[in-house]
């Protein structure tokens, strides 16, 4: 790990800090929100709860990790690599577990018909699987053409998902109400700005050929992505659930007592 700057250090730390507070924070937020939407959508929040859960274990370890990984000289002379290395294997383990479950969530708040989405979930879930696994051996290397490599393969499943996303489900959604179909195209959108900071974050790393900027911009790219990924994400998903339960006529219990008071 490169020496950082107090400044760098800081902003790391803060944003690992920020994280862990809005991961819990939206996971109270999903498992309450569900009592908002039909009971046939449910199954998407919960499934946003797991990931924000997740998501803030690992980052309470990211914090643990990188603190670990420095030790404090002074405001000016910043902080030195202990030789502890900082796990980057929290950040894969957690995709690895939350990409398949953000699809899950995204084909259960479509509530396609069964066939249709079990197919479509299968094979993003397998290559999401495939592009982590293959961009883990770039991100642990040293060797600036290793990380290419493994970047370039990492890219195929990646493409193939993005193609998945804007192709198939335009078809899935038609036929679905005005407000739907537009919530579920900001949605598709915050897909692929967001998802594209990850590969843009992992090139900073190869080549700021991994200088204390390199380190920091990764850390933090990656952190900027996972919050909107998951939790600004899993909003959306929410509102995408009670645009179509308020659709279909359902109302939480509360409002129907109110109705019938
Ligand atoms: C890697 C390696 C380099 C090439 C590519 C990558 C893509 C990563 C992505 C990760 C998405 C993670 C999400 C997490 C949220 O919970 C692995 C950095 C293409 C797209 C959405």
């Amino acid at each position: 790990m490169p020496d950082l700057s107090f400044g760098q250090y800081e902003l790391a730390y803060n944003m690992f800090s920020f994280t862990v507070a809005t991961m819990f924070a939206s996971f109270v937020f999903f498992i309450l929100a569900r009592q908002q939407v039909a009971p046939k959508y449910r199954p998407a929040l919960v499934v946003s709860a797991l990931v924000v859960g997740i998501a803030g274990y690992h980052y309470w370890r990211i914090l643990g990790s990188w603190t670990a990984a420095y030790e404090f000289l002074g405001v000016e002379e910043g902080f030195k690599a202990t030789g502890v290395p900082f796990n980057e294997a929290y950040r894969y383990v957690d995709w690895l577990l939350t990409v398949p479950l953000l699809l899950v969530e995204l084909v259960a708040v479509l509530s396609l018909p069964k066939d249709k989405g079990n197919g479509m979930l299968t094979r993003l879930i397998i290559a999401a699987a495939a592009m982590i696994a293959l961009g883990y051996p770039g991100e642990t290397s040293d060797n600036q053409s290793t990380q290419m490599i493994f970047f370039v393969l990492s890219c195929i499943p990646f493409a193939y998902i993005l193609w998945v996303l804007v192709g198939e489900l335009s078809k899935a959604v038609e036929g679905m109400n005005g407000e739907v179909q537009n919530l579920l195209s900001k949605t598709r959108t915050i897909i692929l700005i967001t998802w594209m900071f990850y590969p843009i974050a992992y090139l900073f790393n190869v080549f700021e050929l991994s200088g204390a900027m390199g380190e920091v911009g990764v850390q933090v790219g990656y952190t900027i992505a996972d919050v909107t990924a998951k939790a600004f994400y899993g909003v959306f998903i929410y509102f995408i659930a009670k645009a179509k339960s308020d659709a279909e006529g359902w109302a939480p219990a509360e409002a129907g007592k109110a109705a019938h008071a």
